[in-house]
């Protein structure tokens, strides 16, 4: 299987939650290696970028405002298989639909506020990672 890089988004539910820790832990003991990270927040205007796809959709202003109205954490995660082994280790996107274990069902309240992130291709992840990050902040984490 190839290793490949995923990027993930810890929500401003995560972070308001005080569950960056405990989120981190779980992606790092299934396997991930973090390659780059970051505590940030998005604008409004920034998270309608990142979610662009979603713009003519009735949730997009909801979205937006959600993802503008905290600090987020994204990383670069590296792992062989990353992006389905990423989306398996934190469930359907509707908390009500996902898997016993996973991160959502364990921590998500909705739909809407779900916890996190994950990029549904590697292709969409490159783009994804490529807005938070510039490559001089992507580490080599071989540890
Ligand atoms: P995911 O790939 O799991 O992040 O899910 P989507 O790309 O389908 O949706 C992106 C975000 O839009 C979700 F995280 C939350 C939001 N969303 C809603 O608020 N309502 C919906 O019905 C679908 C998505």
């Amino acid at each position: 299987m190839a290793v490949e890089r995923t990027l993930t988004i810890l929500k401003p539910d995560c972070v308001r939650k005080n569950l960056i820790g405990e989120v981190t832990r779980r992606i790092q003991e299934a396997g991930f290696k973090i390659v780059a990270m970051k505590l940030t927040r998005l604008t409004k205007d920034t998270a309608g970028g990142f979610y662009a796809v979603h713009k003519e959709r009735p949730f997009f202003g909801e979205l937006t405002d959600f993802m503008s109205s905290g600090p987020c954490v994204p990383m670069i995660l590296e792992k062989e298989n990353a992006v389905a082994d990423f989306r398996t280790l934190i469930g359907a996107t509707n908390p009500a639909e996902a898997a016993e274990g996973t991160i959502r069902a364990d921590f998500a309240d909705s739909v809407g506020e779900n916890i996190v992130h994950g990029s549904d291709s590697v292709e969409n992840g490159k783009l994804e990672a490529a807005y938070f990050f510039a490559e001089s902040e992507v580490v080599a984490n071989k540890a």
